[in-house]
């Protein structure tokens, strides 16, 4: 017997549903896909059928982001810096998608982690059915958002965990010694690294952003400092039928700041004037976009902005985000002599523990994230 519970804005929430012969369930319930059956079918099931709509063609030409050093601004360079400024507000104003290379992280690093990906995608159905997303938390592993969806399902596997700077406590060695055994230490070690890598990088831009917006440049720096970051690692397997369904949907991402390392397949794609725009994987850079949470620091002037993967129909594909976030009770408002300048205010006052739970309980991440959430948000305040 089938169980469904629908929400309001017609996303459906699965409880219960019958399984199909491409699917596990573990003992907790929880569902999972196995891919190297689904692979072997001629057709997909429909679950993983996308709207026309979000299936909308990819424009030939690449999206347009620029190619940002990194270098020169992080040493202090005056004429680096003026062009870096330069570049990333055109990029904020326009659509928020830049990439940053020579930004510092060792490259060693960013392979290693991308290596450690295939250390836990490839471990049974089972096991990773064990480590479950469980509802309203950010960590675990969720195959298809099987478990809070049935329609519209990415045709991918992922893990996320959460990251925040411990001097006492090594976050992600913990995640995965808890999670996984003794076992996965070294995995831990890896993510540990890396998301300590992101998070400086993190610091870097967010001092870049400041300047290109006329305000203190550690003010953003500053915000973030406690704030604590999910970490997602993105397993795409290839697909026969990849014309009809997605990696992951159309979304702007409701988190602060993303910083996307991605393989050299290609499938990151860019709602931008009407279109939608690959995203040029290159060997040295990591994508960064800017997220709903940092246009609302920004007063709307930067823009979060649309955008989805699609799979490939021979290769899989890897990809690692880290979002950045604010620290969960922090109030996110921009500051004050941006508002003097480019006011007046755009977004209410609002924490980041708010938005995170509107997209967790109410609301699956779309264009609209934001201002769904304001509607919301006031609504549920009687503002
Ligand atoms: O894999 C990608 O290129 C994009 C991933 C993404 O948008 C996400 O995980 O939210």
């Amino acid at each position: 017997m089938s169980l469904l519970m629908v929400s309001k804005d017609s996303t459906t929430l699965v409880l219960r549903q019958p399984l199909m012969e491409q699917q596990q369930r573990n003992e907790n319930g929880m569902l999972g896909f196995d891919y190297s059956k689904l692979q072997r079918q001629a057709n997909i099931p429909t679950e993983f059928i996308w709207p026309n709509s979000d299936l909308a063609r990819t424009a030939q030409e690449e999206l347009n982001e620029p190619l940002i050093d990194l270098e020169g601004f992080i040493n202090g360079d005056e004429r680096a810096t003026a062009e870096a400024v330069k570049l990333i507000r055109t990029a904020c104003l326009n659509h928020g998608f830049f990439q940053v290379i020579n930004h510092g992280v060792d490259v060693n690093l960013v392979n290693a982690a991308a290596e450690e990906i295939d250390t836990i995608f490839k471990l049974p159905l089972e096991r990773k059915l064990s480590i479950p997303r469980k509802p309203g938390s950010v960590a675990g592993y969720s195959n298809a958002h099987a478990d809070r969806f049935s329609s519209k399902l990415p045709w991918k596997e992922c893990l996320s965990f959460p990251y925040h700077e411990n001097d006492s406590q090594p976050i992600a060695v913990d995640y995965f010694k808890s999670v996984l055994g003794q076992d996965f230490e070294p995995t831990g070690w890896v993510y540990q690294k890396y998301c300590e890598a992101m998070k400086k990088l993190s610091g870097v831009i967010f001092k870049l952003l400041a300047v290109s917006l006329g305000v203190d440049r550690m003010h953003y720096k500053n915000f973030f400092e406690d704030g604590s970051s999910i970490m997602r690692c993105n397993y795409y397997p290839p697909c026969n039928n990849s014309g009809l369904t997605l990696g992951t949907g159309p979304h702007s991402d409701p988190t602060s700041l993303t910083i996307l390392y991605q393989d050299q397949v290609g499938g990151l794609e860019v709602f931008a004037n009407n279109n939608w725009y690959s995203v040029r994987p290159r060997p040295d850079a990591l994508v960064i976009n800017i997220g709903d949470t940092f246009m609302a620091l920004s007063n709307g002037q930067y823009k979060s902005c649309l955008h989805r993967a699609v799979v490939n129909r021979e290769r899989e594909r890897r990809s690692m985000a880290f979002f950045v976030c604010p620290k969960d009770d922090k109030v996110v408002r921009p500051p004050q002599d941006l508002v003097l300048r480019e006011g007046p205010r755009i977004y209410p006052d609002f924490t980041w523990s708010d938005l995170l739970a509107f997209t967790q309980k109410h609301y699956r991440a779309d264009v609209a994230t934001l201002q769904s959430f304001v509607h919301w948000f006031l609504s549920s305040k009687n503002i």
